[in-house]
């Protein structure tokens, strides 16, 4: 079989490949300030309450970028959820990656032939405009990040550059290994790959910059999937599991884990698992794989 992702001489997109298959009207979505703002909280407030903490720059955050100051805090805090509303979801998307800019979803499908990049209409679940990915690609994570949208695939090590507006894409580059989650902190995209090891990679010139290994008590935590950065702190969904860690970027220490058993009460294939994660102005949503619903959720910290 031909393999485009290893011939340099071949249209760097293979726009052939790509078929526009929806293109409805785009409301300009707001992609100032991506970088998630510490202030905001994962806890649904009312306006009032949320522009009072803009002003003070108070947070009741159950998450925070804050290392944790005494030694019992070693233990990781373990953390339920509230449904704060329910949204129609695909049940055809095998969500690989899922991100909101504060208004609209981007989420990347995976499956050989079924991969897509697309934006989608929260309330509705309905797909605004996508690109399929020629048929040898396996779409995984997405983040926005600078206006645009970056999608990995899995293991071609070929990853693609989209105008976040328009779904043009504008380039693509490559990277070592697998690729299965992609977010950023305001200043560097974030890699898993799943094995424990979270990768940071420059936004342009997709050097990796260092890395971390995510360690609950010591132990590895592998099968890093899709991410979310909220907070200073990293949400990584555990593959073929109802968990999230939450994730130091610094240490790579998971400081607490986010238990989503019971979220979607139907049960569905072997691979129909949790995967997508997404946050932006304080509202936390998830999903997963061939899921017919995604979540706004409310965390709540269980009390040891
Ligand atoms: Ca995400």
């Amino acid at each position: 079989m031909r393999d485009l992702t290893s011939r340099p001489t071949t249209h760097a997109f293979n726009l052939s490949a790509w078929a526009v298959v929806v293109t409805l009207g785009f409301a300009s979505g707001d992609l100032k300030g991506i970088s998630q703002s510490l202030e905001a909280s994962f806890t649904r407030q009312p306006p009032q309450k949320r522009s009072s903490q803009k002003s003070s720059h108070k947070s009741n955050l159950p998450i925070s970028d804050s290392e944790p100051p005494s030694a019992s805090s070693d233990l990781p805090a373990i953390y339920t959820f509230k449904v704060v509303k329910t949204y129609p979801h695909d049940k055809h998307a095998f969500c690989q990656g899922l991100a909101f800019d504060g208004k609209t979803l981007f989420e990347s499908t995976g499956k050989y032939g079924r991969s897509s990049v697309r934006r989608v209409n929260l309330k509705t679940g309905k797909v605004e405009k996508q690109l399929r990915l020629d048929h040898r690609l396996f779409g995984e994570g997405l983040t926005l990040f600078k206006g645009k949208v970056f999608q990995l695939t899995w293991k071609k090590g070929l990853a693609y550059v989209y105008d976040a507006k328009t779904l043009k894409p504008l380039r693509t580059f490559r990277y070592r290994g697998e690729g299965w989650g992609l977010t950023h902190d305001g200043a560097h995209l974030i890699i898993s790959d799943g094995s424990d090891k979270l990768r940071f990679l420059d936004s342009d010139s997709f050097t990796v910059v260092r890395s971390v290994r995510v360690k609950d008590r010591g132990r590895p935590v592998r099968k890093l999937n899709e991410l979310e950065f909220v907070n200073g702190q990293i949400l990584a969904n555990v593959w073929h599991s109802n968990r999230i860690a939450i994730i130091s970027p610094k240490t790579g220490k998971v400081s607490g884990w986010i238990d989503l058993s019971g979220l979607l009460r139907k049960r569905l294939g072997k691979e129909a698992v949790l995967n997508g994660i997404a946050y932006k102005n304080g509202r936390l949503f998830v999903t997963g794989k061939f899921w017919p619903r995604l979540f706004e959720i409310e965390l709540i910290k269980k009390q040891r």
